[in-house]
């Protein structure tokens, strides 16, 4: 199962459609918000609502179910920044998910805490450390996981 990972878009539609063709293989398009889109405009992604996508209906969290491993998405604003990892994982853990898909910082992170894992892809707009803008290729093999990190190459 291959996994398409993106977040804080932030209006840049052009980019989500170019990782969407780079990467026609995958199974899932997932954005974890502040798209600024709509669901016709990030198509073939799904997201969950940001706090700068105002003009739209995302669901606030989605639970992807991919069989042996289920994905919380949730955009992730509601958190102090302090308490955001532990807040995720307490509840992917009360939803029975082994992986979270998050954004909202700008910053890419995977980590594994408590048999959870979390993963946010930074942003396709800017990253707030200076790292490189990207998204996360996500591979699933009888519950093992490949992540990856890839940066986004502006044409
Ligand atoms: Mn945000």
């Amino acid at each position: 199962m291959k996994i398409i990972i993106t977040s804080d878009v932030h209006g840049h539609m052009d980019r989500l459609k170019r990782i969407a063709l780079l990467h026609q293989d995958a199974d899932f398009f997932l954005d974890a918000g502040d798209s600024e889109g709509n669901e016709a405009s990030i198509k073939p992604f799904i997201s969950v609502e940001g706090n700068n996508d105002y003009f739209q209906s995302f669901p606030k969290t989605r639970v992807i179910d991919c069989g042996e491993i289920k994905i919380y998405m949730t955009h992730s604003h509601e958190f102090f920044s302090s308490q955001r990892e532990e807040g995720l994982v307490k509840k992917a853990i009360r939803l029975g998910c082994q992986i979270v898909v998050y954004g909202h910082t700008h910053v890419p992170l995977v980590k594994e805490i408590r048999g959870v894992t979390l993963i946010c892809p930074g942003s396709l707009y800017y990253n707030r450390d200076r790292t490189p803008i990207g998204y996360v290729v996500l591979n699933i093999e009888n519950q093992n996981m490949n992540i990856q990190h890839i940066p986004y190459v502006k044409p």
